[in-house]
């Protein structure tokens, strides 16, 4: 009997994986390898089912033999492993980013004269499909809090978009950009406290109470399903930051950073231009313990945000306070620099990995923009956030317009700025009731 083998994610099944299995079945003694976590993350979104939840499906469909584990999104391991005559793939990979992955399966096949056979694929049935059909369902907020803590186990990075109303939060939703062969997409959400401020008009100096804050993670939770993490500047007075996690964790956040601050909070990328008090090592380790005891899952984290850097303490005084933050129950740590150089980021980093592996490092690179996402990822950090460029963009388009319909008494000339009344008519669909 010919040995054949499929691979499969196998999170949302549909008729069109049905007709796959079936028709790789009639070709032989089947073998499916089932995508573990990591490798359906990696080009793809995070799957909903477990693995051993996956595995357990496949292997009571019909006509499957055997079912295996597929550790990447590469066919080549499994393949050289069980040398099977005949591999089965729907034919739409011919014109996806798995086109590659194709070539070596074919490649792969011809060292002992395997061969792919490629029945049509079932049209009208898609698995992102029904993403976007559970999309618009949306997610509880267990399900969304708890889904960062997943993503930075499967990631080597997770990149964090600013949002600070429900339109910005829409466009971190859904923009996807299709590079080298992977789709890209934002993994989760900042509230910015700079942004939240800005958009209303009123500087970053926690002028804007918790509760507005609060109504702007309503508004984007309305409408998005990704995860959220909240700037919570100093996190108040001690006695205060337990209800703010409280709340936070209730809606459905994943995670808040505090910053090690004291006194009238300041932007820090104002650097040393801006008077700012940096909280004792002692003060601050107990707001972080008073957070923890607060929170009433282990998914919501705190994270504490170092500003030694930024108010010229120097690289020792950030590692000492970032290893005490750890000892108080930290379970990330976000550094921040108001440098363009990214050279004392980098520093820090490698220092810090040196010693500490399991925390998150988190950084936030405004400045030291030139930064890669692979030179990140070399540096041990965990998470990027994108702290403010959703609002930066916005802003000076919006002046643009303005400043054209008063240049020119007329709205004309400033359509070439606008998108079309039609695009904006269409672009929040109404939801059937
Ligand atoms: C924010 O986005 O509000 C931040 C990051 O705190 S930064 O503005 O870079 O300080
Ligand atoms: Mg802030």
């Amino acid at each position: 009997m010919k040995q054949v083998y499929t691979a499969i994610s196998a999170d949302l099944l549909h008729e069109g994986h049905i007709n796959i299995l079936k028709y790789a079945s009639e070709c032989g003694q089947l073998t499916v390898g089932v995508l573990t976590d990591k490798a359906i993350a990696s080009y793809k979104k995070v799957p909903y089912m477990s693995l051993e939840s996956r595995v357990k499906i496949v292997e009571n469909i019909k006509g499957v033999h055997r079912v295996v584990v597929q550790n990447s999104i590469s066919y080549k391991e499994n393949l050289k492993k069980y040398k099977p005559d005949i591999v089965v793939h729907g034919d739409e990979w011919k014109v996806t980013r798995l086109a590659s992955i194709r070539q070596e399966v074919i490649d792969t096949l011809a060292e002992w004269g395997g061969k792919l056979i490629e029945p049509p694929y079932t049209q009208g049935v898609s698995s992102s499909q029904i993403n976007s059909a559970l999309k618009e369902v949306g997610v509880t907020p267990n399900i969304r809090r708890s889904y960062l803590k997943k993503l930075v186990q499967l990631k080597s990075l997770v990149k964090v978009i600013e949002t600070h109303n429900g339109l910005s939060a829409l466009i971190a939703e859904k923009t996807t950009v299709e590079h080298e062969g992977i789709k890209q997409e934002f993994d989760a959400m900042w509230s910015s406290s700079l942004t939240d401020s800005t958009s209303r008009g009123k500087p970053d100096i926690e002028a804007v109470d918790l509760s507005s804050r609060l109504q702007t993670i309503n508004d984007i939770f309305e409408v998005t399903t990704k995860p959220m993490i909240f700037d919570g500047d100093t996190g108040g007075r001690l006695e205060h930051f337990p209800f703010m996690v409280r709340s936070l964790e209730r809606l459905g956040v994943s995670a808040v950073i505090i910053e090690d601050k004291v006194g009238l909070k300041r932007n820090s990328l104002f650097g040393t231009a801006a008077q700012q008090t940096q909280d004792t090592i002692s003060n601050f380790c107990t707001k972080i313990t008073a957070g923890l005891h607060a929170r009433i899952t282990s998914d919501f984290m705190i994270i504490a945000r170092i500003e030694s850097l930024v108010l010229g303490q120097g690289i020792e005084d950030a590692l000492e306070r970032a290893h005490a933050y750890i000892k108080a129950g930290a379970e990330g740590i976000m550094i921040h620099s108001c440098q363009k150089d990214p050279d004392e980021i980098k520093t820090f980093c490698k220092l810090f990995r040196a010693q500490d592996t399991g925390v998150l490092l988190i950084v936030v690179p405004s400045s030291y923009n030139t930064i890669t996402e692979p030179e990140l990822i070399d540096l041990g950090v965990n998470i990027v956030i994108y702290a403010n460029h959703m609002l930066r963009s916005a802003y000076p388009a919006m002046e643009k317009t303005a400043k054209s319909i008063l240049r020119y008494g007329r709205s004309f000339e400033a359509d070439e700025y606008c998108m079309p009344i039609k695009q904006i008519l269409n672009l929040i669909p109404e939801h059937s009731v």
